[in-house]
Order: structure tokens, then sequence, then C-alpha cells
């Protein structure tokens, strides 16, 4: 035991009455909604890069948090984990998601960076083996270091190309052993600064044949969870190739790997694209890529990717509707992909952001859960759309474009509008939150 949260206790469901504020109001893991407990519906992870490695920089100043594990030795880095596991002991968080410069030190060559990461991930799998959390999703971080500075994959130097393969295949390896249930690539230096130096139709190229060599080493290792692209439009780069939800649909399709890899979608980075964070889900999910949910909000004032801890659950009800429209998670969950902010110092604050993030995710569900139990929205849905179930529709469908024009002066058709009811559908949103 270490005594970082020390005097903290185990946070446990006292419900939506409850002042105490070490407590969770909404979130209660066994209760049953359609059939499901909510532990297995939301699926927590916590995020090892916000809580444990994150100093509080921002562009204007550095180190706000002065953590005890902060340093390059094995042994702070055991410590880090120590702590981590405290932390998602108080939560009783099932999982956590990390990447290899999370968790262990950076070695001056990468023979020395694989060999402190294999010695972590010996002491992961002794944590695992004796607490409840388990690894969501693993991922190389291949944005931070220097090296990576003009893309991974997608970089001009062909050298840099078999440094990004070698550090996907050291991070597959350890998420496979740790038993992880999805693998992460978020390429933030995948993209570029300038058109004038860039090559777009090489780099999208090299991205493609990477992304097919994963999964043909998921494959070789027998590795059975998902792949996961995160979509993020641009920051750090000035453009990201993994833009959108649709944009990753058509280079999967582009490199035939439509059935192979889904999507991890993060709420921040859909405002990022212009999209709102449910748009992204239904996308994915009518697309059949829906994985999994980097779950925070953006400060709508700043434009930028903020990471903050999710605190409107009418805002998330919309999203976890989706989810369960999606037919739920299957290997994928709510990973807090959030920090606290550079002025929140003290250990309770980490505790406290995830009791709320956690509180306002299960409020949501528990929302959208009833309205879509209640059906009332699926049956509107369905009745707008009834039309299409007529076989002359559905033949429709099957012939021409001159076939489906002949109904028109056969059958005389003049279509009277329908309203979309909206509003209406709005007020019975609001009825449920
Ligand atoms: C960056 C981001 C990453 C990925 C994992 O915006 O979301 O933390 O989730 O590399
Ligand atoms: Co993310």
């Amino acid at each position: 035991m270490t005594d970082f949260f020390k005097g903290i206790p185990q946070i446990r469901y006292e419900g939506p009455e409850s002042a105490n504020e070490f407590a969770f109001r909404h979130y209660n893991p066994d209760e049953v909604l359609l059939g499901k407990r909510m532990e297995d519906h939301l699926r927590f992870a916590v995020a090892y890069w916000h809580s444990f490695a994150w100093p509080g920089g921002d562009p204007f100043g550095g180190q706000t948090l002065q953590r005890p594990w902060f340093g390059d030795t094995m042994d702070l880095a055991r410590f880090k984990a120590d702590v981590a596991f405290e932390l998602f002991d108080i939560l009783g968080a099932p999982f956590y998601c990390f990447h290899d410069a999370d968790v262990r030190p950076e070695g001056a060559t990468f023979a020395e960076s694989l060999k402190n990461l294999n010695g972590i991930v010996d002491y992961l799998e002794a944590k695992q083996a004796k607490h409840k959390t388990q690894l969501l999703w693993g991922t190389a971080n291949m944005f931070s270091h220097r090296r990576w500075m003009s893309g991974a994959a997608t970089n001009p130097d062909p050298d840099v190309y078999a440094y990004a393969a070698a550090s996907v295949k050291a991070n597959m390896d350890a998420t496979h052993r740790l038993g992880g249930q999805n693998y992460v690539l978020w390429g933030g230096r995948e993209g570029y600064e300038t058109l004038l130096n860039t090559d777009l139709g090489a780099e999208r190229a090299h991205a493609g044949r990477f992304l097919q060599q994963v999964v043909e080493y998921k494959y070789k290792i027998g590795f059975k969870g998902a792949i996961l692209i995160e979509p993020k439009p641009q920051e750090p780069s000035k453009h990201q190739y993994d833009y959108d939800v649709a944009t990753v649909y058509g280079f999967l399709k582009d490199f035939g790997l439509e059935g192979e890899v889904k999507t991890n979608i993060e709420q921040g980075h859909a405002i990022l694209a212009g999209h709102s964070f449910e748009h992204e889900l239904a996308l994915a999910a009518s697309l059949g890529i829906f994985g999994s949910i980097d779950m925070n909000r953006n400060d709508y004032q700043s434009g930028w990717d903020t990471d903050q801890f999710p605190n409107n659950h009418a805002e998330k009800a919309l999203a976890f509707y989706e989810v369960l429209r999606a037919g739920g998670f299957t290997t994928g969950g709510t990973n807090f992909d959030a920090k606290i902010r550079r002025q929140s110092l003290d250990p309770e604050d980490l505790v406290l952001a995830h009791v709320g993030g956690m509180d306002t995710c299960a409020r949501a569900l528990k929302a959208a859960a009833k309205l879509y139990e209640a059906d009332e929205l699926e049956a509107a849905r369905r009745a707008r759309y009834a039309g299409w179930e007529t076989p002359a529709a559905k033949a429709m469908l099957k012939g021409s474009l001159a076939e489906a024009a002949a109904r028109v002066t056969a059958e005389g058709l003049e279509p009277e509008p329908k309203s979309g009811r909206q509003e209406r559908l709005e007020n019975l949103w609001n009825r449920y939150i």
C-alpha cells in the first residue's frame, strides 16, 4: 500500500439522495437495466496517461502536478502502477488502458525501452491477477517522442516506419499477454503540417499497408481482441488522416479492412470534426465499425481537445442511447480519456473526477435505457420508414432507375410531405432525462 490516497474510502453506491461526495449517486454496478448489469453495460476504464503520467502542463506553462512517482526509473514505474491499482480499487473500475510511454521509462535504445516495457508488463500481470481491474486496451505512443514528429507509419523516412512496426508489435504483444480486449491505434502524427512537403498518396498507401500488417500480426499471435482506430481530425497535426468515422470507413474499405478493424470514438474528437458524439456513434454502428468509447468533453468556448471529465448527463444520454441501439459494447467500453484541470492538485481531485464522470454516464445510461425500453422513439422512427416495408418499395431497390421512375406516371404518385415531428420527439426525449 502507498499512502497517496490515504484516508479516501472505497466508493460505494448510496443512491441519488446521498450528500456524501465519496459515494456514487447513480453508478450502481449490480443494478440491472435491459437485462444486463450496469457495470457490464458501461465497462468503465481509467486512462493511465491522464491520471498518472500527465504533469499538468499547458501551452503557456509547465508542470503543476508533482507526483511522487514522476521520474525515469523502473522503481518509480512500479510505484506508479501501485498507485494506479489503488485508484482502480477505490473506484471499483473493471478496466484500465495504457500507452507504453505511460507505464515504462523510455530507454536509450529500442532494446532498452522494450526491456523496460516487458518488465512492467510482468508487474502489471501480477497486479491484474490480484485485483479486479483488467486491461480494456493497450496502445503505442507514437506521437510524443521527437522521432515521431513527421509521422509514424506515414513518416517520409522508412526507418521510422520500421520503428513504428517494432513499437506496435511490442505493444500488441504486451496487450495480448495482459488479456487486453482491444488494441487501439490513434494517429496523432499520421497527418501533415503543410501540403508543400507532403506526398498524400504515398502516406495514405503506407498507412493502409501498415494497418494490414497489424491485422496480419493479430492473427499470427492469436490475439482475440478487436483492432480499433481512433478518429480525430486534427491536433496535434494540422490535418490527420483518420479525420472522422466516415473517413476511416472509406480508408478501411480501400484496404479491405472493413470487416477487421472497428473504431474507438472520442466525444471531444467528434466535436473537433464538426459532428456530435452521437452522430459518430450512430454512423459507426450503421457501418458495422462501432467498437469502443473514449469518454470526455471539450470546453465549447476554447475549441481545443480539453479532455475534461463529462458532467452533463443529458448530453451523454444521447450517446448512450446510440450505444444501446448498436446492441451495446462487446469488447469495447467507456474509457475516461479525461484529465483533471492543472489546478486540481489533490489526490481527492483525481478520485472525485472519476466519481463524477462515472455517475454522469450511469445517469445518462439509466435515462437512455428507460426510453429504449419504452420503445416510443423507436416506434416513431419505424413509423417514419414504414413505407419501405411494402413490396412495391422493396422491388424498387432491386429494379432500375427507369422502373422506379415509371411508377410515378403508372400509379399517379404525388407524394404528400409529412411532418418530421422533431419538437414532439425532443419533448419525448426530455421526459426521460
Ligand atoms: C488524443 C487521444 C489519445 C488516444 C490514445 O487526443 O485521444 O489519448 O486516446 O492514444
Ligand atoms: Co482518446
